[in-house]
This record gives structure tokens, C-alpha cells and sequence, in this order.
């Protein structure tokens, strides 16, 4: 008998599931962070001491992103959506990747580089002009400074969105971690939270991080060779 047959399966992503994409990740040899300080680049302060920096750089990014297509592991995670009853995707990326792919329900604990907020009237809207004619982008609305909207360091999450990850988190049966350094909270501790209440934790990482001596079992290759050959091993164990 399929077991699995009900049990909710979970994904967490962080910037790893798109560096095959060509998109860099944060930490490690070729993160953002080797060249670029998050103190002077994402956090509420520096953007309030020197929005055009902090612009030029999201203005890179942006450019950097719009030429990066979905790879194997955006899709396999397209695939989970399509053909279970009970899937989960929970992103702490904010590259629209998963959307490019097809996922339609994805948790974006740390908001969208193509989403951009009122400083002044909270004015909140898609934009995915490359380039933006302007930087810093001002609002039509109100005139004042629009910034991305991410999740900086020092900036609490949404709480209808933590809610949500937390709850999906609670009742996971099987999570999958994925391309993560696992660091940064809230995000590394909803695996814990989910194998707290039971669940299965696989890890997808070349690296070690602090979740390896957590999880149940371990890929450490590229997410886009191991989670395709992953999910067509198991697929079949799950309800379809
Ligand atoms: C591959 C691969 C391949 C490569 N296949 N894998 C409790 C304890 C300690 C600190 C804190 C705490 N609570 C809060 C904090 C402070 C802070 C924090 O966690 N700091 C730690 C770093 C110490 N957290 C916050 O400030 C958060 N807010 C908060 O908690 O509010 C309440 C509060 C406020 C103040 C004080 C106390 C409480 C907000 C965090 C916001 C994070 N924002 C960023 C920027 C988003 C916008 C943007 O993108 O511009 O989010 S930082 C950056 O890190 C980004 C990412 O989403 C996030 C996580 O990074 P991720 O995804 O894990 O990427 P990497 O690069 O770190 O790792 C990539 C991995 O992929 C590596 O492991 C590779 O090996 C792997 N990889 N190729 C698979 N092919
Ligand atoms: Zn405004």
C-alpha cells in the first residue's frame, strides 16, 4: 500500500536551486557577499543613508535575473505542484524563478525583486522594466522613493506569510531542503519545525550546512541533476 499517499510534501528553496540558472547566490566562494557587504546593501539603513547605491545594485540584479531561464529543479518542483494533492513550495528567493517555471503557489518569505513598495504611501506594485527608466524609481502616486520588496536584514517577514510557512512546515510529512546555507532566519528554522512534528528532512546541497546534521538524507550534488532523478525515483510513491 502507498503510505505516502496523503502525507503533504514540502519544499524550502534558497538561491542555490538557481545558480544553475547563472543566477549568484549570496554565500560561498561566488556569492554576492564575497564582493558586496549586506550591511551597506540590505538593510532598511543603507537604503535610507544611500538609496542609489543600494539601487544600482537591485538594477544589476534585475538585469542579471531577466536573462536567467528556469532550469531541471524549477521544473521538477512544477511538476510536484501539478501531480500531488498535497505540495508545498516555500522560497526564500526573490528571482521569480519558480513563477517562470509554472509553480502557481509559491510562499516568497522574502518578497519579489519585481515588486516594488512606497517608501511614502505604501504603494505596492509589479514592475519588471529592465532597466528602470529611473533610479531610484519614484512613485506615481505620491512622488516618494520606491524600493524593492524584499525582506532586509533587521525587517520582520510578513506575518500572514511566516504564518503560512510555519503551518505548512508543522504538518510536512517529508521537506525538501534545497540550495540553502540554512543561516538566515526565520527561513532555517522551518525544516526543524517540520521534522520537530515528525517529518522527513532530504537535503539537496553540494555543501554542508547547518540542516546536514539534521536531515534524514542528503544529495549533495547540483539541485538540477539530484532533485529531477529524486522525484522520478519517488514520484510513484506518492499520490498522483
Ligand atoms: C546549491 C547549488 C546547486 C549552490 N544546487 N544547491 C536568530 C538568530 C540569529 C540571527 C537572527 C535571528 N533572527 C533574526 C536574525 C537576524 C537575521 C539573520 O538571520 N541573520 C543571520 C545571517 C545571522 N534575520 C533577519 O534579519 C530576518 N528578519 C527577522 O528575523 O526579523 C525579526 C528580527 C529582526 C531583527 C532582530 C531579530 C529578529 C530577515 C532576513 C532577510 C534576509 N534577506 C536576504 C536578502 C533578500 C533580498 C534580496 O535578495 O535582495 O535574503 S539575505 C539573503 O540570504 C537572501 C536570501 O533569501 C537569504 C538566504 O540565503 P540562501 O538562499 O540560503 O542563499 P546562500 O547564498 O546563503 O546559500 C546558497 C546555498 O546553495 C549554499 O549552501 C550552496 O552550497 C548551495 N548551492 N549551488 C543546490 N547547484
Ligand atoms: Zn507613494
Amino acid at each position: 500500500m502507498k503510505e505516502s499517499l496523503e502525507r503533504p510534501l514540502t519544499a524550502l528553496t534558497g538561491a542555490g536551486i538557481s545558480a544553475e540558472s547563472g543566477v549568484p547566490t549570496f554565500r560561498g566562494q561566488a556569492g554576492l557577499w564575497r564582493d558586496y557587504s549586506p550591511h551597506e546593501l540590505a538593510t532598511p539603513d543603507a537604503f535610507n543613508r544611500n538609496p542609489e547605491l543600494v539601487w544600482a545594485w537591485y538594477a544589476w540584479r534585475r538585469e542579471t535575473i531577466a536573462g536567467c531561464r528556469p532550469n531541471p529543479a524549477h521544473r521538477t518542483l512544477v511538476d510536484m505542484e501539478e501531480s500531488l494533492k498535497n505540495f508545498t513550495l516555500i522560497t526564500q528567493n526573490v528571482d521569480g524563478l519558480h513563477q517562470a517555471a509554472g509553480s502557481k503557489r509559491v510562499i516568497e518569505l522574502h518578497g519579489s525583486i519585481w515588486r516594488l513598495v512606497c517608501t511614502g504611501c505604501r504603494y505596492v506594485g509589479d514592475d519588471k522594466r529592465v532597466p528602470l527608466p529611473d533610479l531610484p524609481p519614484r512613485c506615481q502616486i505620491c512622488g516618494g522613493v520606491l524600493r524593492p520588496d524584499v525582506i532586509w536584514f533587521g525587517e520582520s517577514l510578513r506575518r500572514e506569510v511566516l504564518d503560512a510557512a510555519w503551518r505548512v512546515a508543522a504538518q510536512s510529512k517529508v521537506m525538501l531542503v534545497i540550495g540553502t546555507s540554512a543561516v538566515v532566519e526565520p527561513a532555517a528554522s522551518l525544516p526543524l519545525v517540520a521534522q520537530r512534528a515528525g517529518a522527513r528532512l532530504i537535503e539537496f546541497n553540494p555543501d554542508t550546512t547547518p540542516m546536514s546534521r539534521h536531515a534524514d538524507q542528503v544529495f549533495r550534488e547540483p539541485a538540477g541533476k539530484a532533485l529531477p532523478r529524486w522525484w522520478a525515483e519517488t514520484r510513484g510513491c506518492w499520490a498522483l
